[in-house]
């Protein structure tokens, strides 16, 4: 529900771990702005600014209410004096000029559409960009570019990887899953995760965690589960990355770094009778199917609780990371949680564990949308 009087707003924490935001966002209107000025920084390559524009973000979602005046604000964390004059330019407009601007700059337009490639990030559309190319039809025609595979796989499924995943076909894609798992190793492990396991309705990929009770195991497990989709002919796309996982090292500093499992980055077919409610585009309608990007991880299960916790993703899990360090002087990532104090690893078998740790109140994975 949207209550028109505020809860207390000085107990809303800077943390998004010490926050619970649902998938109801009750200042779109804000946040929906706040993101724009934060992708136009990062394409100006402007890390605060746009680190500072996405925590405002994630503060806004976390409010059960709706920002109906500026006074409300500020005693809130992560709204700067920028942020502020844009709340203030909606609250008495109804929209940010500063954000419509930018809207239709052709740059920001093109980036966004450069970067809407599976394979592309903000480096490689500023390249083209930079060299005159302003369409995809620009980007096919250049002889000098070279495409990785990855990117060619990207415009070759554009159509259908750039539409979002629906709850239905992301069950109906754990069922292929389960099935090929299941056939490898009877007792493994397979867990929704991503966005999907945080509750959302939709997706720009499905992400599952792949593993088995018998430590060692994990990797070998995930390389059969690709050979058997490739057999069954729905592996569209496959780069797969073996582990690179080292039990001594600490866990990483930086915020945004990968983790070292083996993992794979994949396009499935998926069959629209395979889909419960089914039916797409019109075009998916004559053909029968759609294409959908997947992400599958394979950590050793000793590793699986700090796993499930990093890609069920958000501001959230950044945030615990930040937290962990700046707040407890701990270093966490997907691997491992790491007391500096103590000098020595904390062990976890579930989530409930980590937070623990960490010495915070468990929150849901449907509270964790930052
Ligand atoms: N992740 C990771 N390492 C990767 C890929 C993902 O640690 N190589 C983590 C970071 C994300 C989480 O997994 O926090 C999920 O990544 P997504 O990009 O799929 O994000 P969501 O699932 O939250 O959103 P979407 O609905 O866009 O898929
Ligand atoms: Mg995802």
């Amino acid at each position: 529900y949207t209550s028109t009087t505020p809860t207390p707003v000085s107990t809303v924490s800077q943390y998004a771990c010490q926050r619970r935001t649902t998938t109801q966002n009750n200042n779109k209107i804000f946040t929906d702005a706040f993101e724009v000025l934060a992708e136009s920084h990062e394409f100006n390559d402007m890390e605060g600014p746009c680190l500072a524009f996405r925590r405002a973000a994630s503060v806004l979602k976390s409010l059960p209410w709706t920002v109906q005046n500026l006074r409300v604000t500020e005693d809130l964390p992560c709204l700067g004096e920028h942020s502020m004059c844009v709340i203030e330019e909606i609250l008495q407009h109804g929209r940010s000029f500063e954000v419509e601007k930018i809207l239709s700059d052709e740059r920001y337009q093109i980036l966004k559409l450069f970067t809407s490639v599976f394979g592309v990030g903000p480096k490689t559309a500023e390249k083209w960009y930079r060299r005159g190319l302003r369409s995809f039809s620009d980007v096919l025609a250049e002889p000098s570019i070279h495409l990785n595979r990855m990117q060619q796989s990207g415009f070759l499924h554009y159509g259908d990887i750039s539409r979002a995943v629906s709850k239905a076909e992301a069950q109906a894609l754990g069922n292929i899953i389960d099935e090929a798992v299941h056939a490898i190793t009877p007792d493994a492990i397979l867990t929704l995760t991503g966005g999907f396991r945080r509750g959302k309705d939709f997706g720009h990929d499905v992400d599952f965690i792949v593993t088995t009770p018998q430590l060692g195991k994990e990797e070998r497990l995930l390389t059969s589960v690709i050979d058997r989709l490739k057999h069954q002919g729905i592996l569209l796309y496959c780069e797969y990355q073996a582990s690179t996982f080292d039990e001594s090292k600490l866990p990483s500093h930086r915020f945004e770094a990968m983790d070292h499992f083996a993992k794979c980055f994949l396009i499935l077919r998926l069959e629209d009778s395979q889909v419960d409610g089914g039916l797409q585009t019109a075009e998916e309608d004559r053909r029968g199917w759609r294409a959908v990007r997947v992400d599958l991880v394979s950590p050793p299960v000793d590793r699986y609780a700090f796993t499930l916790l990093g890609w069920s993703g958000s501001r959230f899990e950044r945030d615990l990371r930040r937290f962990a360090r700046m707040e407890r002087r701990m270093l966490l990532d997907n691997h491992a949680l790491y007391d500096k104090t103590k000098k020595e690893f904390l062990a976890a078998t579930t989530e409930k564990d980590i937070f623990a740790h960490l010495g915070l109140e468990y929150i849901e994975p449907w509270q964790r949308n930052a």
